[in-house]
């Protein structure tokens, strides 16, 4: 079934797709000395016509000295140096101005560690031909994690099911890092707001995508649990996702409810609501 053109997970078939311009993948670190040269090294071999920007939060143990010394001998490797620990989402933002300002078409975020392969890049970019929003998935059909344990799996399904329920979202992977935005989906998500780091930045840039009637395309990968360094993972991570996808959630029915009841008082304001499904706010 998944023939690696991707599950459609919104309206927008039959629309046009303006042709790719070149990629950039963005990797965010934070103490990745271990993992950098591989991973960019890979990057560079799956898909040589991409560039790679490292967006380094100043990591103690050199990491971004590290990728100096890979952009020192490669012009399709760049660094964004940080100046200190801001967490996933704001590594990301910084990275999408960035490339936006450097005039790259197509935006990919992946992780250093390895759990992203760089050899299924060219999937992800297969399947953005015909979308807006290609997300990396373990949980479609042919997606799967290797060496994770019971426990972290848990906590991802259980956080996309909530985030899917809570949200409305037809997703079956909201919290995972492995995606290819053209950058004219990025540019109509109105990222200047955006304030959630970790995995909520994931939910909710997806979310975003969804509520603007973008494309969005899920493509089944296999996410391979580091071998080298530590995860930052932490509680504060999983603690923000609950309490702000709760919020959204719930600030959206209290805001359909409300919207019914003016409706019901008035045609004019049940309009606003009326997009129909598959038709981005911005032209992409
Ligand atoms: N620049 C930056 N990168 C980060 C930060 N936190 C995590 N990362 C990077 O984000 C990616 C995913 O983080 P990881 O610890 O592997 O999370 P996990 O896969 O959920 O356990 C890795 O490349 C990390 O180095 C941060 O605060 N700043
Ligand atoms: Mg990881």
């Amino acid at each position: 079934m998944n023939d690696g053109e991707g599950t459609p997970a919104a309206a927008g078939q039959g629309r046009r797709f303006g042709p790719l311009g070149t990629a950039l993948v963005i990797i965010p670190t934070y103490n990745e000395a271990e993992n950098i040269k591989a991973i960019v090294g890979r990057v560079r071999k799956a898909v040589p016509e991409a560039h790679v920007l490292v967006a380094d939060d100043n990591s103690p143990d050199g990491t971004g000295k590290l990728a100096d010394e890979l952009a020192a001998g490669d012009d399709h490797v760049h660094v964004l140096h940080r100046k200190g620990k801001e967490g996933l989402g704001a590594a990301y933002l910084a990275g999408f101005r960035w490339g936006m300002e450097h005039d790259y078409g197509v935006l990919i975020e992946m992780d250093a560690d390895g759990s992203h392969q760089p050899e299924e890049l060219p999937r992800l970019l297969t399947a953005l031909k015909g979308a807006d929003l290609v997300l990396g998935s373990r949980w479609v059909p042919g997606g799967r994690v290797v060496n994770w344990p019971k426990s972290r799996e848990f906590i991802s399904r259980g956080g996309s099911l909530y985030s899917r329920l809570a949200l409305d979202l037809p997703l079956r992977d909201i919290t995972g890092g492995y995606r290819a935005f053209r950058r004219e989906t990025l540019e109509g998500l109105g990222l200047d707001d955006v304030a959630s780091q970790g995995y909520c930045f994931q939910v909710d840039l997806a979310r975003r995508a969804i509520k603007a009637g973008y494309h969005v395309v899920e493509v089944p990968i296999t996410f391979v649990e580091r071998e080298l360094g530590d995860s930052k993972m932490s509680r504060d991570i999983l603690v923000e996702a609950l309490w702000r996808v709760t919020t959204w959630g719930v600030g959206e029915r209290v805001g359909k409810v409300l919207g019914r009841d003016r409706a019901a008082g008035g045609p004019r304001d049940a309009e606003a609501s009326d997009r129909p499904a598959g038709t981005p706010r911005k032209n992409a």
